[in-house]
């Protein structure tokens, strides 16, 4: 019993992703050790799957430690929440100062804020990393998002570089920064996916009730638009989604209830750019468009009560400019999305202290995750060419491309209006967008108001400084004549 450990890693639970990332990281010459919490699991994907691979079973928590070199390095797989913690404690009696457990699953950055100091305390490594992709991605190359202790980094820096994700030659895989930032970012990914996801749908919806497509003419227009700069992921799997059509001839896409899913990772976004105060309203939307989409039974009703305009095929009268408009459209929309995301990881970097790297969240996202595109080619060079770039829409890049798209987006929203289809991802990127491009907004009578109901007071424009209104300084005006003489100071409305 005197001979050494010959594990690399070592991986607790073998759902669908644990077992793909084992195999993956196998594959890539490692020796994996692998646990799972009902043990014929183990014994089952040692015979099948795992079968002349680099892959050693463990049944037991204290069997996985000891099969493991030094220092020790563990990726968790497991549900997120209370069965992180569970395994966590069962693995601590058998650790030693500097091993590495790492989070691989999806679980919410103040959780692993928590697990980072609470382990820091015990001189274990803890690592929270994102993981996207999805089954093929674990299997072939997910996009990795590690953060957390980086004293573990020099030693999981191979292992994860070799089984992520490549574009043009480099993984998509880097140190993200301290404590809960590999989750955070792997949350705002998730929020950035459901913004371009309700975006094509949007697209779809247009092209549908106001042009009248059929779903193979969608598929079409996609697979042109996969082509070009909206070549991704997304789009690719639209266009093929389209494509499928039932035994009956119908499209299956036609036949699902509209109502959407959710698991919350959307939500834990846009609650995080309200608890930041950062406008990062399409994504916001896109989370309120799904919940607008679960109240069927009310639309059904809505749809015979409230009147509105019914879609015309008619005011169409080029197609080809017709679609152009829309892709521009999606574009910018997407660039704003992208923005926005970007402004909430600047502002948090600030918030929670974290030094994070940008360039690499770009290229992490780049390849191997859900929301894998071209365009993210474009973002990493962005913060390459400038890592501390103030706004992705002040990279020259961008502005050009925005300015470019507008007409079409505009025309898309404005036609989208006036027949009556809710576009609510295109038009909150556009109010945004005239919102961010105006140097002066009504906020002015905001204030106004705020001062006359209820003394908030304000700040005057720096040329009306005077004795009256020292500039910088709050003042308060008697607006209605019997006014008090003393402003809101103690509380906030
Ligand atoms: C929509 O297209 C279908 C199939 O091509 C056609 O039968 C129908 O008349 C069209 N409707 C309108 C309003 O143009
Ligand atoms: C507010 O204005 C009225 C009318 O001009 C005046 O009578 C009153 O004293 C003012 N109140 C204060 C607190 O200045
Ligand atoms: C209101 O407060 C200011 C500053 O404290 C004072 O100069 C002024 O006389 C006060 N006005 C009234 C009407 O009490
Ligand atoms: C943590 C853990 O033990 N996970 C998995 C073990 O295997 C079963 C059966 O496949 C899974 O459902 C568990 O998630």
């Amino acid at each position: 019993m005197s001979t050494q450990p010959q594990g690399d890693i070592g991986l607790i639970g073998l759902a669908v992703m644990g077992q793909n990332l084992v195999l993956n990281a196998a594959d890539h010459g490692f020796t994996v050790v692998a646990y799972n919490r009902t043990v014929s699991k183990v014994d089952d994907f040692l015979a099948n799957e795992a079968k002349g691979k680099s892959i050693i079973g463990a049944h037991s928590i204290e069997e996985l430690v000891k099969n493991l070199k030094r220092p020790r390095r563990i990726i968790l797989l497991v549900k997120a929440g209370k069965p992180v913690d569970l395994f966590i404690d069962q693995l601590l009696p058998y650790l030693e100062k500097d091993d590495i457990i790492i989070d691989g699953g999806n679980s919410h950055y103040p959780d692993t804020n928590r697990r980072y100091e609470e382990l820091k305390a015990k001189g274990i490594n803890f690592v929270g990393s994102g993981v996207s992709g999805g089954e093929d991605g674990a299997r072939y190359g997910p996009s990795l998002m590690p953060g957390g202790a980086e004293e573990a980094w020099p030693h999981i820096k191979e292992i994860f570089q070799s089984i992520s994700a490549k574009s043009e030659g480099e993984p998509c895989c880097d140190w993200v920064g301290p404590a809960g930032a590999g989750h955070y970012v792997k949350m705002v990914h998730n929020g950035i996916e459901y913004g371009d996801m309700q975006l094509i749908c949007e697209a779809y919806d247009i092209m549908k009730r106001v042009g009248n497509f059929s779903d193979s003419e969608i598929a079409e227009v996609f697979e042109k638009w996969n082509t070009g700069v909206l070549d991704s992921f997304l789009i690719e799997i639209t266009r093929d989604i389209l494509k499928k059509n039932d035994d009956d001839g119908i499209p299956i896409v036609e036949k699902i209830l509209d109502t959407a899913g959710q698991k919350g990772t959307g939500k834990w976004t846009a609650m995080n750019a309200l608890d930041l105060g950062m406008p990062v309203t399409l994504i916001g939307e896109a989370v309120f468009g799904r919940a607008l989409s679960a109240l069927k039974s009310e639309r059904t009703r809505a749809s015979t009560i409230l009147g509105g305009p019914k879609a015309d095929a008619s005011v169409i009268s080029d197609k080809k400019k017709f679609v152009d408009d829309l892709e521009q459209a999606l574009y910018a929309s997407k660039i704003i999305s992208y923005a926005q995301g970007f402004m909430l990881i600047r502002e948090a970097g600030k918030t929670y202290g974290w030094k994070l790297n940008n360039p690499a969240i770009a290229l992490m996202w780049r390849g191997g995750c859900i929301i894998r595109s071209v365009f993210l080619g474009e973002i990493t060079k962005a913060y390459r060419e400038e890592p501390e770039l103030e706004n992705l829409l002040f990279n020259q890049f961008f502005s050009e491309a925005i300015t470019k798209a507008q007409a079409g987006w505009r025309s898309t929203v404005a036609l989208a209006v006036t027949q009556g289809i809710p576009t609510p991802a295109f038009s909150t990127a556009l109010a945004f967008y005239d919102g961010y491009r105006s140097e002066r907004l009504p906020a002015n009578l905001l204030q106004a108001q705020r001062d006359y109901f209820g003394a908030h007071t304000f700040k005057v424009l720096p040329k009306y400084a005077s004795e009256k209104y020292p500039e910088g300084q709050d003042v308060h005006v008697n607006w209605t004549g019997h006014g008090g003489n003393v402003s809101a100071s103690t509380y906030q409305a």
